[in-house]
């Protein structure tokens, strides 16, 4: 199914820790690849069944190591499409290393990162975003992103992946039929209903595209910057949202010089909270780099909570206006928070339509008492609330990201071209490149290069 040459021969048998280092009470050894069994076999008196757990001594130079339980997946019904056999021992560091000593000497090479999925991928198990998905399925944290390596690697984001291929595939054969007659020159395609199609397959692709803020989000995190005046509460938020006094918290205004970053889980979306040097301008050097370092928190961040003292929330207009002029605010969710409303909570809130600039909600909190923080955190997690089983198709990954980037824009010349009435070898060859482009997602078109820094990103045994 692929063109490209693999750097390490798939005849070869490969075997590794697939569970993390150190002790525990089992780990798992594997191996794969035509000679897995006939190794494991001379250390193991019964016959391994395929799909079968096989209760056995492993015996190396007539000595028992460990009592292990063998299971063998026969090719190709295996991860990697191989002969594969796991082998779960008892978890001492000794215990592994020793069994996968035996094999190695054996025979087995010992697995690149990421080999078993590589051979997977290279056998038509898994195409190249799926594999990509058991690497981000490895590293989640949270719900979140579960759900969404879940949904890349079996439900809607690869069932959509692969209907837009079709859709392509289509479209080209459409024109191309055109083509096969142009001396004639007649046109096959009803070029009005190709336009449709293009624009419904434009539109799509973009959508999907749109969906990385929220997909990166998603997976690394949803930035998050706690920022405003001196005192006005910034450190004690970010201890009541964390849970822990992580932030110092001092009546004595520039306190907090540098930033400060703990993540969060809330409702199954990790948010990333940095507590930032109070804004206002200072004399003192080192104040003065830490407001510079929140301005440059708050302009990555995806969220600003600004905080303002309630019984300050006057001057609200004009700090938000300071504030538009470091800070593009226009992507980013804004949120007014009036902190010690368990103080001055007959203190009226500012107005939304008397601020200079758009704000998500204007809250009231007391981020001592913890009152209106639940409201808070609801307004954070409104956004990534995503209902249902499965999740709508997202993109956390910025190759595929920029892949369909590129597919839009090919796909956009097709259509200017369809509009214009080009002929059709110029209108299929933009379509074309939109193909190739998608195959770089789902792994048709993958040259090695492209594989190696994929697979070597994975962790051994994997
Ligand atoms: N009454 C009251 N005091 C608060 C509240 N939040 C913070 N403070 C006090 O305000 C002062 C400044 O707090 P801090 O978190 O260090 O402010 P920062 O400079 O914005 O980080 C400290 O004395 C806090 O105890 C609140 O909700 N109510
Ligand atoms: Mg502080």
């Amino acid at each position: 199914m692929n063109s490209s040459t693999n750097s390490s021969p798939m005849n070869s048998t490969i075997a590794a820790i697939a569970t993390p280092a150190g002790r525990g009470a089992i780990a798992v050894v594997r191996l794969s690849g035509p000679d897995a069994l006939a190794i494991c076999q001379r250390h193991i008196q019964p016959t391994l069944q395929p799909r079968h757990a096989s209760f056995a001594s492993f015996v190396v130079d007539g000595q028992m190591l460990d009592e292990v339980v063998a299971i063998y997946f026969q090719a190709p019904h295996s991860y990697t499409g191989e002969d594969v056999v796991e082998i779960s021992c008892h978890g001492s560091s000794y215990i592994q290393q020793a069994l996968l000593a035996t094999l190695l000497a054996d025979g087995c090479r010992m697995a690149e990162p990421g080999e078993f999925t590589r051979r997977a991928f290279l056998n038509g198990r898994l195409n190249l975003s799926q594999a990509e998905a058991v690497a981000d399925l490895i590293d989640a944290t949270n719900r979140g992103a579960q759900r969404m390596a879940v949904s890349q690697l079996r439900g809607g984001y690869a069932a959509l992946l692969g209907e837009l291929r079709e859709r392509f595939v289509e479209l080209t054969a459409l024109l191309e039929l055109e083509l096969d007659f142009s001396e004639e020159e007649v046109e096959f395609a009803d070029r009005s209903q190709l336009r449709n199609l293009l624009t419904t397959l434009i539109e799509r692709c973009r959508k999907l595209a749109d969906s990385f803020t929220l997909g990166n989000a998603i997976r690394c995190g949803v930035p998050v910057a706690i920022i405003g005046p001196p005192n006005a509460g910034k450190s004690t938020l970010l201890n009541r949202l964390v849970g822990d006094d992580r932030a110092i918290v001092s009546d004595q205004p520039g306190t907090t010089r540098d930033t400060v970053e703990e993540t969060v889980t809330l409702d199954g979306i990790g948010f990333r909270f940095i507590d930032t040097a109070g804004l206002r301008h200072s004399d003192n050097e080192i104040e003065q780099v830490g407001i510079e370092r929140s301005y440059r928190a708050a302009s990555r961040a995806t969220v600003v909570v600004y905080v303002v003292d309630r019984s300050d929330s006057a001057s609200l207009p004009q700090q938000l206006a300071a504030l538009a002029q470091s800070v593009a605010l226009a992507d980013k969710q804004l949120i007014v928070v009036c902190n010690k409303s368990d103080r001055y909570n007959n203190m009226p809130l500012p107005v939304a339509e008397n601020l200079p600039t758009a704000v998500d909600a204007i809250l009231p909190i007391s981020a001592q008492t913890g009152d209106g923080i639940d409201a808070l955190q609801q307004r954070l997690t409104d956004r990534y609330r995503q209902e249902g089983d499965d999740l709508e198709p997202t993109v956390s990954n910025l190759r595929h990201y920029e892949a369909l980037t590129h597919i839009v824009e090919a796909s956009q010349r097709a259509l200017d071209a369809l509009q214009q009435n080009m002929p059709a070898d110029l209108v299929a060859i933009d379509l074309r490149d939109a193909l190739y482009h998608l195959g770089t997602i789902t792994g048709e078109v993958a040259p090695d290069e492209i594989l190696g820094t994929i697979f070597s990103r994975f962790c051994v045994g994997k």
